[in-house]
């Protein structure tokens, strides 16, 4: 018998905005599309998988409420889940997005699958904060080590987030490195001159910052390389998203009395449109392991000044795509903000340079690196 092409694939991620959780479900998308059977495992709907979508499945993980449990025991449920699915739907992997308790929870279901005679490989996928911020709880570090040691693949998104994972943990695996993807078609570099209108005058650059306003993406940095600007040059500065120091930075712009420049939008549910509208995104996170947001700036043709942190330098390239510094540099991210919108030619070359780097991130040519690593462990 011939080596099966087309797989049934388990892919357990969170559902909510973050780059995790939109780089699996593009991921399942995608696989999907192109004759794969995928069935997404989470607490609720990823929020890109709103549409129908041809061979795509959704099995939500309950947790029901025991007045005995002063905490709910998620992984447990998530873990009983995942032998549920693999069993009756027949699943040949299971990839997991996030170390903690996604891979931790494969691991376990695994196990218990094979007291049943099934074997199932593992692909844990490493996207940062599971090794960057929760790595570095001590508490969590057993969990995490035996969860990418007993995969049977392990990837991280960027070389940066390799070589953090093999210094906080004791490593006995190999970990891949496929970086994350955009689909290039969601993009589009032409500019809705009619939205651009009501947002900046015709004289006016538009900046643009999208996060989960999490205390790492340090917002107030954002504001503050925007007040320096706007005291050169007439500029606007979106804030897309919203999260725990949203409220701190709205009172921070009312400090810094730029409120009538800046608009906080909240949360959106498609960025892309405002993205093409914008000249510059402003990164200035403390730690990133990629920084996907960045990359969907550059897709639609827009300059990125970040931080130098992780793997940022694998995706925004100094003084090419845009301008990195050391975490907390305002004065720097605020000069590089001035260089590229000196003149308009320069600004021009920033952003076609942008877009030529995020092409090479375009999904199809990073999914046959996922597809050859799935047929690799089912040989
Ligand atoms: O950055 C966040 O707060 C969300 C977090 C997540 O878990 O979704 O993002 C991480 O994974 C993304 C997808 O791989 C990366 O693009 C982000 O850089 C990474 N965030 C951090 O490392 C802080």
């Amino acid at each position: 018998m011939g080596i099966k092409s087309k797989y049934k694939i388990g892919i357990v991620c969170y559902p909510t905005y973050g780059g995790s959780g939109v780089v699996a479900t593009e991921l399942g998308i995608s696989l999907a599309k192109k004759g794969h059977e995928v069935h997404f495992i989470s607490y609720s709907q990823p929020f890109r998988l709103d549409v129908f979508c041809e061979n795509t499945f959704f099995h939500e993980v309950s947790v029901p409420d025991y007045p005995l449990f002063d905490y709910t025991p998620y992984e447990l449920n998530l873990t009983s889940k995942l032998v549920d699915v693999v069993r009756h739907e027949n699943l040949n992997l299971l990839h997991v997005h996030y170390a903690i308790p996604h891979a931790s929870a494969a691991v376990q279901a695994k196990n218990i699958l094979e007291t049943y005679g099934i074997h199932i490989p593992i692909i844990t996928t490493l996207h940062g904060t599971d090794i960057t911020l929760l790595g570095k709880d001590k508490s969590f570090k057993p969990v995490i080590e035996y969860a990418i040691n007993k995969s049977d693949a392990v990837t991280a998104v960027s070389e940066d987030l390799i070589k953090e994972t093999i210094s906080h943990f004791n490593i006995n695996n190999k970990i891949k490195m496929i970086p994350n993807f955009i689909d290039l078609n969601l993009y589009t570099q032409k500019v809705d001159e009619n939205l651009r209108s009501k947002i900046a005058k015709k004289n006016e650059k538009i900046l643009v910052h999208i996060s989960n306003f999490r205390k790492v993406k340090r917002v107030n940095d954002v504001l503050k390389i925007f007040n320096e600007v706007q005291k050169n040059i007439s500029v606007k500065l979106l804030m897309i998203g919203d999260g725990p120091e949203r409220k701190k930075a709205e009172q921070y712009s009312r400090k810094l009395n730029i409120t009538s420049n800046v608009m906080f939008m909240g949360k959106l549910k498609s960025v892309e449109e405002f993205l093409s509208i914008s000249d510059i995104f402003l990164l200035p996170s403390e730690t990133e392991s990629f920084g996907l947001v960045a990359l969907e700036a550059m897709a639609s043709g827009v300059a990125v000044v970040s931080t130098n942190t992780g793997g940022l330098r694998e995706v925004n390239i100094d003084a090419v795509t845009g301008y990195l510094s050391d975490v907390g540099d305002i004065s720097k991210m605020s000069n590089d903000v001035l260089n590229i919108l000196k003149e308009d030619y320069i600004l021009q070359k920033f952003k076609s340079r942008a877009f030529s780097h995020a092409s090479k991130f375009d999904i199809p040519n990073i999914l046959p690196k996922y597809e050859r690593l799935y047929k690799d462990l089912l040989i």
